[in-house]
């Protein structure tokens, strides 16, 4: 036992009761402890070894075919009112829920170890971090939490021993059952409950579970935000770094834009960009009265498909130690790994993600992949080349700009801001992007995906928009300033028009340039556009000005068919919330509307 606090003895207790583990280990975090369980996971084959010379304290994890992604649909959020969990979540009442779980959870850990994990999502000691405690059966979730967030006894010091705000989570594999996979969140009583799955942001429950549904409920009821973005500073030739917050859906660009590279013209000018966060902010009005933000997560759970030297250099180097790869494939000759896009050699001693040996050259041409297109790294973010040196600044950085976005083929343009944080806040709610592997179920489709939060708010979405409001009349003109991106229009073959990756820092130098009064804009319907010579292209190849003003141009047809499409439309989506849809959202929907009609 590594803490003399009564309210997570009693809780562990409580656990153990219902679990019935043959052993209880408690992970301190020391290197020895580590060290065996890493050890232990290799020898029962749960882990794989990788290649000690090359990958240096790397792993690799292939989970069940059946278990790759979030389970949206098997996620409750579990308040003791329907409606405050709302219409974008599933919902059961609590009772219910633990009447459903309780035997499912009895005696699941006979004849297994149970690990109790402490943890602190943000720095140790921040006024802004939080402590969590996971029960768990599963090796791989001590080493995954060892490297996302800052494990081990010190937790506790922060929880000190009569504390009772910690966010318990009880996590066991079981049997990998997809029929019997819950992933249940009960907002009032600090808890999680996983079972059945043993894939990332299913069992890791610092993460989405905690640091987002969790804590958006407790941001909304203690005056804070807790938001699905990435955070980055841009440092300019002079030293000075203006940090910006982006939130896009998953698989959307959240750790490529965090460790963007800034393309030749940045760089020879002296233009730095600085990873603090690639997932998760923590955003809370600072002294000054400007919004500062931590990063509550101490590593990147990263989608390996897409990474190479080329588009996320340092996303690579940082996976190059310490880090474990969970379902990509492994290049059997020399025990390294490789997922699509890493390179154009597919090793030909290939063994694919569900584990078969496979010619990887051949397996392509058949139209196989070699890494499942959710294949992930878990690195450590000190990794990582570019990591800012706020990274552990207990107070944060404060942010200057909000920047919302996702993948549309069409509507969206490349950039635009919106006329104030109402407006922003507006903008962020009718987001939509087309789906992704990083959740089960279709890829490709078109669905409304407010702030990037619809998998994650843990209460109403209609109280989270009023939160948004409530929060911009606090900060009130030191909000930071609220934009849009798209980085994903198409043309008619179907290629991305824009180049994205490195070059996105072209778009964020005119955000930067907006919100210091800069640069001027164009009032369209939509909102502020850049002139189309003020996005700067020099050293672009295949870009030309013509190109940025088909980038910028909105189709109002099309927008307003996005309003009023049956079923997946704004208005359709707004109506689900009834009364708790703000006025402001209901009045900014018609402004808009107006605007475009005429
Ligand atoms: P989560 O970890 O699921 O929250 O994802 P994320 O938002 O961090 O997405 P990530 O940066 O891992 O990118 C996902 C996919 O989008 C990868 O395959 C990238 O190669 C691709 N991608 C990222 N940025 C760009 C871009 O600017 N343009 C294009 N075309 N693709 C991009
Ligand atoms: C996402 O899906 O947004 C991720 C990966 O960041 S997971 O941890 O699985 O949620
Ligand atoms: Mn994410």
């Amino acid at each position: 036992m590594l803490t003399n606090n009564k309210n997570v003895l009693t809780w562990v207790d409580e656990m153990v009761a219902l679990c019935k583990p043959a052993e209880v280990v408690w992970i301190d975090g020391s290197d020895e402890q580590l060290q065996s369980l890493r050890d232990e996971a290799v020898k029962t084959g749960e882990m794989i070894l990788l290649n000690q010379e090359k990958l240096p304290g790397c792993l690799y994890h292939r989970t069940a075919v059946n278990d790759v992604a979030r389970v949206e649909d098997r996620t409750f959020i579990c308040s003791s009112k329907k409606e405050d969990a709302g219409p974008t979540n599933n919902w059961m009442a609590p009772a219910e829920m633990h009447a459903k779980l309780d035997p499912m959870y009895d005696g699941v850990m006979k004849g297994r170890t149970m690990y109790v994990i402490p943890y602190s999502m943000g720095p140790i000691g921040s006024p802004l971090a939080k402590v969590g405690v996971e029960v768990t059966d599963s090796i791989y979730v001590v080493l995954n939490m060892d490297i996302m967030t800052r494990m081990g006894k010190q937790a506790f010091e922060n929880l000190g021993e009569t504390s009772n705000d910690f966010v318990r989570g009880l996590h066991s594999k079981a049997n990998v059952d997809p029929e019997n996979r819950y992933i249940v969140h009960f907002p009032e009583e600090n808890t999680i409950c996983s079972i059945n799955s043993a894939y990332g942001g299913n069992v890791l429950l610092g993460k989405k579970c905690f640091a987002l549904r969790i804590a958006s409920y407790q941001g909304k009821n203690e005056g804070w935000m807790a938001e699905h973005m990435l955070i980055l500073g841009i440092e300019n030739p002079q030293g000075e770094t203006k940090y910006i917050c982006a939130a896009f859906p998953s698989a959307c660009g959240k750790t490529n834009l965090a460790m963007l590279i800034p393309p030749a013209i940045y760089r020879e000018k002296g233009y730095k960009v600085w990873t603090v966060g690639d997932d998760i902010a923590w955003l809370r009005p600072g002294p000054d009265g400007r919004l500062y933000a931590i990063n509550p997560e101490n590593g990147f759970f990263g989608v390996a498909p897409g990474t190479n030297e080329k588009s996320n250099p340092n996303a690579l180097h940082t996976t190059m130690k310490g880090t474990i790869f969970t379902n990509v494939a492994i290049n059997k000759a020399n025990m390294t790994v490789w997922w699509e896009s890493l390179d154009k050699n597919p090793p030909v001693d290939a063994i694919e993600w569900k584990g078969s040996e496979v010619n990887g050259p051949e397996f392509i041409a058949e139209g196989n992949k070699l890494a499942h297109p959710n294949s992930r790294f878990t690195a450590p973010a000190e990794n990582c080349p570019c990591v800012s040196p706020e990274f552990n600044n207990p107070n944060g950085v404060p942010i200057s700009a909000i920047v919302f976005g996702g993948r549309r083929a069409k509507t969206a343009p490349l950039v635009y801001q919106s006329f104030d944080w109402r407006h922003g806040t507006f903008v962020g709610s009718i987001m939509a992007s087309e789906t992704t592997a990083a959740a089960a179920g279709a890829v490709g489709v078109v669905r409304r995906d407010p702030m990037a939060m619809l998998p994650f708010c843990g209460y109403n979405m209609g109280d989270y928009w009023q939160h948004w409001l409530n929060m911009g009349e606090k900060l009130g003109d030191k909000a930071p300033k609220i934009f849009h991106v798209n980085w994903f229009r198409t043309d008619d073959e179907g290629h991305f028009i824009w180049p994205g990756f490195g070059d996105n820092m072209r778009v964020l130098m005119w955000i930067l340039d907006r919100c210091e009064g800069k640069a001027d804009a164009v009032e369209t319907a939509i909102g502020y556009e850049p002139k189309p010579e003020d996005i700067n292209i020099e050293g672009l190849d295949d870009v030309t000005i013509d190109t940025i003003r088909g980038l910028l141009s909105v189709d109002k047809e099309s927008w307003l068919e996005d309003i009023t499409r049956e079923g997946t439309g704004i208005e359709a989506f707004y109506a689900k919330f009834g009364d708790k849809l703000p006025a402001e959202m209901r009045k900014q929907l018609d402004a808009l509307k107006d605007r475009l009609s005429k």
